[in-house]
């Protein structure tokens, strides 16, 4: 079993890298981000939480996010292995899956840390925001996620260090040059 957890700031490339990761590996795809936006477009009433808290770039409650987790996994008992795609991103997030994988008799095995500076992250969200209209995606709330992510998620990649799971690779190139990077990282493990 191979678990992974997929780091960096907004923008910085998690979503894409998972599914060549998910192609290549055949590991189940946990992004709390996707999951949101199923509950939003679905109108739940978690969906409906998390649409003002999302819209403002704040992250959504821990409580919210380990329930949405904790759900998932005890219905993938079969798989392969995870790849967390934006999560954990707070350390009590971290804390609480390292938690819930041991009750599992489970660990994470590595971190891989998508390393993109701020600018090139603001110009890729202002694209997409363009291109596909998604409402986190304008200049005031990326600017925010950035802010939020320095703040509360940056601590996250200390939290895997000091377990000597952190691996950062440069995020900015082809999407294939940079999947290459992260996949000779997994198959050194
Ligand atoms: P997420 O959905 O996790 O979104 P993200 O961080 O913005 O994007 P990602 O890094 O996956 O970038 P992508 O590959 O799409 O979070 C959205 C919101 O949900 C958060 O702000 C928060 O409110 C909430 N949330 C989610 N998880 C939470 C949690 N655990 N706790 C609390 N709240 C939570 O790439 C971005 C763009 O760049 C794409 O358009 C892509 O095509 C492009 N791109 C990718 N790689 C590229 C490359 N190499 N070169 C050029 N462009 C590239």
């Amino acid at each position: 079993m191979l678990n992974i957890v997929l780091f960096g700031p907004p923008g910085s490339g998690k979503g894409t890298q998972s599914e060549k990761i998910i192609e290549k590996y055949g590991l189940t795809h946990f992004s709390t981000g996707d999951m949101l936006r199923a509950e939003l477009d679905a109108e739940t009433e978690l969906g409906l939480q998390a649409k003002s808290i999302m819209e403002k770039g704040e992250l959504v409650s821990d409580e919210i996010i380990m329930g949405m987790i904790r759900n998932k996994i005890s219905s993938e008992s079969d798989s392969k292995g995870f790849i967390f795609d934006g999560f954990p991103r707070t350390t009590a997030q971290a804390e609480g899956l390292d938690k819930l994988l041991a009750e599992l008799g489970m660990k994470i095995d590595v971190m891989l840390g998508l390393e993109v500076d701020r600018q090139e992250l603001i110009d890729r969200l202002l694209k997409r925001g363009k291109d596909h209209g998604r409402a986190d995606d304008n200049l005031e709330t990326i600017e925010n996620r950035i802010k939020v992510y320095k703040d509360q998620t940056s601590p996250v990649m200390g939290y895997y260090e000091s377990q000597g799971k952190y691996r950062g690779v440069e995020g900015v190139g082809s999407i294939d040059d940079i999947f290459g990077r992260l996949s000779g990282i997994i198959e050194s493990l």
